[in-house]
């Protein structure tokens, strides 16, 4: 049992006995952010999470990085792993959680979601830094980008870049992602509003992040 459960003991019991599962995407709720941005949200899409938590927690090779901050290398404060295009996901429930979301965005992305980002978040004290991601096709067309969570409950942070501050949503949003949830971030999200997991203070369990991107798109 892991131990991220806290007051959903009981539930937890129940979930840990449960195949990981997929409901249906027919009760996502879209918030218009602003110039173009927007969010998805479904909470409890997957079932059967902790066994998803479990196997990644145990059988992704994760990676630490390190990356220059000013003069000096500091440690990055979560563990990632990264599966590029064509290879095999570590679970096939995030198979079919990938095509799943293709499927269902077809026509508005035009495109098909290939690549998958994993990060581990220990415990409160990792984190990411606000960010949009820019790195490829994002920093100049809208695209998406599809978190599943498993683990731990964790704030996922969004607020418009400096000078993006019209439209219907325009101050920090502060949207908890729970275990088995999906968040999806869409049109010009990337390049005009950014997003971040704070730090957590308290007794903070471990989570996963499972990030569905197009390809080209990091
Ligand atoms: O952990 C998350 O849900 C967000 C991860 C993220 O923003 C990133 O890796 O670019």
């Amino acid at each position: 049992m892991v131990g991220f459960m806290g007051a959903d003991l009981q539930a937890s019991l129940l979930d840990a006995f449960e195949d990981p599962a997929l409901g249906s995407l027919g009760g996502m709720q879209r918030t218009e952010l602003s110039r173009g941005a927007w969010i998805d949200v479904l909470p409890g899409w997957l079932t059967g999470a902790d066994q998803v938590y479990e196997r990644l927690a145990a059988d992704v090779p994760w990676q630490e990085e390190r990356r220059q901050m000013y003069d000096r290398m500091v440690d990055v404060p979560r563990l990632l792993c990264f599966y590029g295009e064509n290879e095999d996901l570590p679970l096939p429930i995030l198979d079919e959680a990938r095509d799943r979301l293709s499927a269902y965005y077809a026509e508005e992305l035009g495109e098909q979601f290939r690549t998958a980002g994993l990060c581990f978040y220990r415990d409160g004290r990792d984190s990411v830094a606000w960010h949009g991601d820019r790195i490829g096709r994002g920093n100049r067309e809208d695209t998406m980008v599809a978190i599943l969570s498993v683990g731990e409950p964790r704030v996922l942070a969004l607020r418009p870049r400096p000078g993006n501050t019209s439209g219907p949503v325009s101050s920090t949003i502060r949207h908890p992602l729970g275990h088995g949830d999906l968040i999806v971030m869409g049109g010009s999200c990337q390049r005009t509003w950014e997003h971040a997991i704070p730090k957590a203070s308290g007794r903070i369990g471990p989570r996963i992040s499972i990030q569905f991107r197009p390809a080209g798109v990091r």
